[in-house]
């Protein structure tokens, strides 16, 4: 996988940021140790836009706010580290949008399979108005949304046999991540589908307490599930973008520099993030079948069998998360095309 270049960043062994200084936040830079955490490895691209993210804001402010990293869930799953942002007790975190929908409702129309068919037609949605629809729900529950990055197209492992049709998910016992909108998708394709953090998927499959789960190759990869899974099912059929948040505690004391400091090392990161997991996705693909993963894709038409399968579960979360965002949505996919 992707091999950390030029801007360390290994896991420091800080306990805790420093309070910044109560002296005047309103201009300049102060010094202030924070601490980012992800849930994947370090040889994930998310890692490695991390340790750009670190790279620049060091870069910019001389050293003066130091980034510390944390890798593989150290700091805790998505929802765990999400809540440590909101208590002020991490600063930093990039997350998957859909394990915050329990909580902004709104994420959950990134959750609707099949919407993207590209990685670029994600990124206008994302970064353009329906994109920060969905980032201005933020502040109200503690969170700063400063980019989205990739998390990507995620595709079906499991230990039983291929899923190549629509009748294959029938009683699959699939690990989702804790977003409604997966599990009613999984329910209504047959599958038996159970919520999960991500930090306890790879036992619960070693164990056979799930057949399942689903992400990107480079998740499948770096996390090394083709260990405890045999077949993989390149199904695409959802698009997960990833969030850079900053919890509202830690950057209300932030003077408007230090902001725009951090903004655009996100927004810059990312660029590069999202690049690297797109060509990582194709080498990825690539180890999983030499490391022996039985592959199989899955027709057009199966595929136009299970969309046609989950239509009553994207009308119904399309009236619940809001018809006008989800047409603006599809609208703008349909610009693109
Ligand atoms: C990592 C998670 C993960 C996600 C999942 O922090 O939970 O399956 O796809 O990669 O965000």
């Amino acid at each position: 996988l992707v091999t950390a270049v030029g801007c360390g960043g290994g896991q420091d062994d800080k306990t805790s940021a420093q309070p910044a200084s109560g002296n005047d936040t309103a201009s300049g830079i102060q010094d202030r140790k924070i601490k980012l955490g992800i849930g994947l490895n370090e040889d994930h691209p998310e890692a490695f836009g991390a340790r750009k993210f670190k790279e620049i804001v060091e870069e910019k402010t001389a050293g003066k706010i130091k980034v510390d990293l944390f890798y593989s869930n150290t700091l805790g799953d998505d929802q765990k580290m999400a809540e440590a942002l909101k208590g002020g007790l991490q600063e930093l975190t990039v997350i998957s949008t859909s394990p915050l929908a329990p909580t902004v409702k709104e994420f959950g129309i990134f959750d609707f399979p099949f919407v993207f068919n590209t990685g670029e037609e994600a990124d206008a949605v994302l970064d353009g108005p329906v994109g920060q629809a969905v980032l201005d729900k933020l502040p109200e529950q503690g969170w700063i949304g400063l980019a989205y990055w990739e998390n990507g197209f995620r595709n079906l492992t499991n230990s039983k046999h291929p899923v190549a049709k629509l009748e294959d998910f029938e009683g699959l016992k699939i690990r989702t991540m804790q977003n409604q909108v997966h599990l009613d998708v999984f329910k209504q394709l047959g599958a038996n589908p159970t919520p999960m953090a991500f930090s306890e998927v790879f036992t619960a499959m070693e164990s056979k307490a799930i057949d399942g789960q689903e992400n990107p190759f480079p998740t499948i990869e770096s996390n090394k599930f083709n260990e405890v899974q045999t077949y993989l099912s390149v199904t695409n059929h959802v698009y997960t973008p990833f969030i850079f948040l900053a919890g509202k505690p830690f950057w209300d004391k932030l003077s408007d520099e230090e902001k725009q400091i951090l903004q655009d090392a996100a927004k810059e990161a990312g660029k590069v993030e999202r690049q690297l997991n797109r060509e990582q996705n194709v080498k990825s693909l690539e180890n999983l079948k030499a490391a022996g993963m039985q592959v199989n894709e899955v027709s057009p038409e199966e595929k136009a069998r299970i969309q046609e399968a989950i239509k009553p579960v994207i009308d119904k979360y399309s009236k619940e998360l809001g018809e006008d965002l989800v047409k603006q949505m599809f609208e703008e996919v349909e610009k693109l095309r």
